[in-house]
């Protein structure tokens, strides 16, 4: 399709506007065809962003090394610009619109000077689906296309199901304009000028300066956590950072659960888990997001938004996620990895043993024992979520599948159990919204530190978190019949001598099937001042090398020690002020009643 042929006036109005201003040689519609991911793919060959991998090895996949000052998402340079600074609440960095809209209308006017403007249309969610919305990114950087090419439905059939209908507006540029003969080079951005922007009113986002994974590809966490959880708030559905699975059981019966964890806390891998217990089964829909509405017959009806994975690429190994090495195997694209003599990747952890020579994913020449990682700790890989080995046969079912259960978790080396069961709805929205996760060596902060992570939501929700508990309140009261459960999970306690008490990985199933039976009313559990748990014995460990006194400790609720988290909780909680719902502050006290 052409741009001239665009019916879409909105669209059309955007692309000439931001094309004023950015000031391209050239403007791109996609169409999404493997033929243009390509062409564009042996471009950035020639042009030393991309190096082929050895076509036997890894067919059709790429690797690239970004520039050492973009690696990561940057939550220091993302902001959320609603009118009233109140409505982006403590857990968002904040500018006034007109102020940053300034700000960064300085930086885009001719920034896109020498190179093309690529026009993304993506949906994410199943194309047509009543789950999914619309978005259209304008961007110079081809290797975004691409990867949104794997990380989303991308090009002519979205424009096709746009017609006249609305969109969220995207703006993405790397910030290096080709000006006074300034040569291209392998990874443009603007190490100087970073921002992540987002207009929740006006459901707009604007990115400028880097290239990198969730600062770049605009549909992932800026539009299907920032922009759609604001959607959700007002239209009543539920976007969240969460994972979506199907388990089966031995007699052939399905359900799928939803799970929110902190970033590095292992979600990829309980996506792609493999159950040790002989005839479950679990298949993936999802490993980041869920958008979740309710369906006509009143059930929470999920699509995963996205249609790729971007993983974390060090320590994903056959055996810590063998599902995830498997998908991987072609038409992938690897990001700051390393480069094996023989053109394939390799990583931390990939293999027990390292090889002997490497490319470091700062291009340079790399050996065992050289004092620096081969991989960059934040590398990745974007590959295709239908070639999952266990890619859930409703994974781009544009009906959704319906949730019945959904699990929050953090890492924690005390105090919280193994598995906890809510009582109610409200007793999950206190369990989700109190959430807490230990720093890993992965984020900026001291190891150890407990971070309050509410609903694995902190770095994501587009306003304020005070307004998300609240909503998600409301969707209690108004579909109180068809509810999922609601689960506090941590596979991370640890013993006095610091050793984890569960093993995890695939044994993690041994608490999805109790979840499982507890949604039969099949499992027993016991009442403790933090939830239903595991009645002693109900978690199935047959086969497995643990002592009861490990599986006592793992379950073991403390009430002095929750009393010790009770000064942390409230502190978390005033932040928020008078606009914390006063049903949560009726949770604590009831909490507190309990570990009296
Ligand atoms: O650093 C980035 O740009 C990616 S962060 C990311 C990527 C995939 C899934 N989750 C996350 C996250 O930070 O939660
Ligand atoms: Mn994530």
């Amino acid at each position: 399709m052409r741009l001239e042929n665009l019916t879409n006036k909105k669209l059309r109005a955007w692309i000439d506007e931001m094309a004023r201003l950015c000031k391209p040689d050239s403007i791109y519609l996609c169409d999404g065809s493997q033929e243009e991911y390509d062409r564009l793919s042996a471009q950035m060959v020639a042009q030393g962003t991309y190096i082929r991998l050895n076509q036997e090895k890894r067919p059709n996949s790429f690797i690239c090394f970004s520039d050492p000052s973009d690696v990561a998402r940057v939550e220091d340079r993302t902001f959320v610009c609603s009118h009233n600074k109140d409505d982006a609440g403590p857990n968002n960095n904040w500018r006034a619109p007109d102020e940053i809209k300034a700000v960064l209308t300085k930086l885009y006017d001719g920034c896109m000077r020498g190179r093309t403007m690529y026009v993304i249309p993506f949906s994410m969610g199943p194309l047509g689906s009543p789950i999914a919305h619309i978005g259209v990114e304008l961007t110079d950087s081809p290797y975004v296309v691409c990867n949104m090419r794997i990380m989303t439905r991308m090009g002519a059939a979205v424009l096709k199901t746009l017609g006249d209908g609305d969109f969220v507006p995207c703006l993405h540029s790397v910030g290096y304009p080709l000006t006074g003969g300034r040569k291209d080079v392998p990874w443009p951005c603007d190490s100087e000028n970073k921002y992540i922007v987002h207009f929740p009113e006006e459901r707009t986002i604007w990115s400028y300066g880097s290239g990198y994974g969730g600062n770049a590809l605009l549909g992932k966490k800026c539009f299907a956590l920032r922009i759609a959880s604001v959607m959700a708030r007002d239209e009543g559905w539920l976007a969240e950072h969460m994972l979506i699975m199907g388990i089966t059981s031995p007699e052939g019966k399905k359900k799928y659960i939803a799970a929110a964890f902190p970033s590095a806390c292992g979600k990829t891998n309980l996506a792609m888990l493999i159950p040790t217990i002989p005839g479950w089964k679990i298949d993936c829909v999802g490993d980041d997001i869920a958008w979740m509405k309710f369906g006509a017959d009143g059930r929470l009806y999920a699509v995963n938004p996205e249609s790729g994975f971007f993983g974390v690429a060090p320590g994903t190994s056959m055996a810590s996620n063998k599902n995830a090495m498997l998908t991987l195997t072609k038409n992938s694209i690897f990001t700051n990895v390393a480069l094996t003599p023989d053109g394939d990747v390799w990583w931390e952890g990939m293999t027990d043993e390292e090889p002997a020579q490497l490319t470091d994913w700062t291009r340079q020449p790399w050996t065992p024992g050289c004092g620096r990682p081969a991989a960059h700790p934040n590398a990745r890989f974007t590959t295709p979520l239908a070639q999952c080995p266990i890619a859930d046969s409703a994974w781009d079912d544009p009906a959704g599948v319906p949730i019945e259960a959904i699990l929050f978790g953090g890492r924690r080396s005390s105090v919280i159990p193994l598995v906890t069961e809510a009582y109610s709805w409200e007793h999950g929205v206190f369990l989700g919204s109190i959430m807490a996760s230990e720093k890993t060596a992965a984020a900026a902060g001291k190891v150890g530190e407990l971070r309050h992570d509410p609903f694995a939501m902190l770095p994501f929700c587009g306003y304020n978190m005070a307004d998300y508990f609240r909503h998600w309140l409301t969707i209690g009261k108004r579909h109180g019949a068809h509810l999922p459960r609601l689960y506090y999970v941590n596979w991370f306690r640890k013993d006095d001598m610091g050793r984890f008490l569960w093993p995890g990985y695939g044994e993690n199933c041994r608490v999805l099937k109790w979840v499982f039976e507890r949604l039969e009313d099949a499992a027993p559990a016991v009442d403790t001042p933090l939830g239903r748990i595991p009645a002693p014995g109900a978690i199935d460990v047959s086969g497995l090398s643990i002592t009861h006194e490990a599986m006592a400790e793992l379950l073991h609720v403390d009430a002095t020690e929750l009393r010790n988290e009770l000064p942390s909780i409230e502190k978390h909680y005033r932040q928020f002020g008078n606009r914390l719902p006063e049903a949560l502050w009726d949770q604590v006290r009831a909490f507190e009643q309990r570990i009296k």
